[in-house]
């Protein structure tokens, strides 16, 4: 999904050449072959959006997998680019790096201040490797290499799959599946309570290019002084149970909804303090409302073929 959304952003772009493999063609957990990768391709900047991703039943389920492949990918992947001469680039992380009982809205600084959000720990884990990975290689040998954190992210090429993906095609997709099928009621996981921070993909995408395209000085002033991270969201959250309305409002299902408390809620709530990337001359410009109106726009003209990793 961010990939795809990359390419979109940075192929409108003059001047820019995008260079890109599929996991089939390149299976970034092989170091050989990543190392291969940048030492055959002439690379000036790396976007690194591949990852192990899903929600919050996958994260609890895969916690091998979650870690391992995201080590893996992080490790293989800065340390060739550095190998072959690459200067700069830009790791995506994820807001879930921040404690679970962060002060709100969550702040650059709040990063290993405090225990982590045990549904997706290894996860948490592997994406703060990736920081002090870029940190490290910038401080040790002068490249520059950048972080940025979103919030949950949503759009077209999301997992649609029913159990691993996220809450928002999830939901997309059962309360879908519910207007077609003329259900009573559509189920919606824990207690509707929790509060999330939404971030349509092409404004991420939007965001990454600015952040990558940022001044030396201006991105190391704008940083702590162990060259960290920046949050990438939109600044307001909405309940679960806000969130099922809404996407039951975008499909037209006018049934009802039943909570059920014997699935997790994960963390209670997760807001990104913005203020940074305001002042880097950034701010997300897709509403909830129609960023949910383009996946499920997307949704539907792509029902067929739609991709559901397991
Ligand atoms: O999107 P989600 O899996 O991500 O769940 P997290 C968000 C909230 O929606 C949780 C509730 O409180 C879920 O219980 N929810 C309600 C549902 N119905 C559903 C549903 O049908 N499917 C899903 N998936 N949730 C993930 C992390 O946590 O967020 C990852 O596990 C990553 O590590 C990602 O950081 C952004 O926000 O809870």
């Amino acid at each position: 999904m961010v990939g795809s959304a990359l390419v979109r952003k940075l192929a409108a772009l003059p001047n820019v050449e995008v260079v890109q493999r599929t996991s089939a063609e390149l299976d970034l957990t092989r170091q050989n072959q990543v190392n291969d990768f940048f030492q055959n391709e002439k690379i000036h900047q790396v976007y690194l959006a591949a990852a192990r991703a899903g929600g919050i039943h996958a994260n609890n389920q895969y916690p091998a997998e979650f870690i391992y492949d995201n080590l893996m990918i992080e490790g293989n992947v800065v340390h060739a680019a550095y190998k072959a001469g690459v200067q700069k680039l830009l790791f995506l992380g994820s807001s879930c790096i921040y404690p679970r009982m962060a002060t709100q809205p969550m702040s650059e600084s709040e990063l290993l201040s405090g225990k982590l959000e045990l549904t997706n720990e290894p996860y948490a884990v592997a994406k703060i490797a990736g920081i002090k990975l870029c940190e490290s290689y910038s401080r040790q040998y002068g490249v520059d290499f950048r972080s940025v954190m979103p919030t949950n992210l949503y759009g077209e090429n999301d997992n649609f799959h029913p159990a691993n993906g996220h809450v928002i095609p999830a939901m997309l997709q059962r309360f879908h599946d519910a207007k077609v099928e003329q259900l009573p009621e559509v189920t919606v996981w824990g207690s509707g309570k929790p509060m999330r921070e939404f971030l349509y993909v092409d404004d991420l995408a939007d965001a990454c290019v600015h952040v990558m395209n940022l001044g030396v000085d201006e991105y190391r002033d704008a940083v702590d002084e162990r060259l960290s991270h920046i949050n990438i969201g939109v600044g307001v959250d909405c309940s679960i149970k806000e969130l099922a309305e809404l996407i039951a409002k975008t499909v037209g299902y006018t049934g009802g909804m039943r909570f059920d408390t014997s699935k997790p809620d994960g963390t209670p709530r997760k807001l990104l303090d913005v203020s940074l990337i305001h002042s880097l001359g950034w701010r997300s410009s897709i509403s909830l409302e129609e960023g949910l109106r383009r996946t499920y726009r997307w949704f539907l003209e792509n029902h067929d073929h739609i991709r559901g990793a397991a």
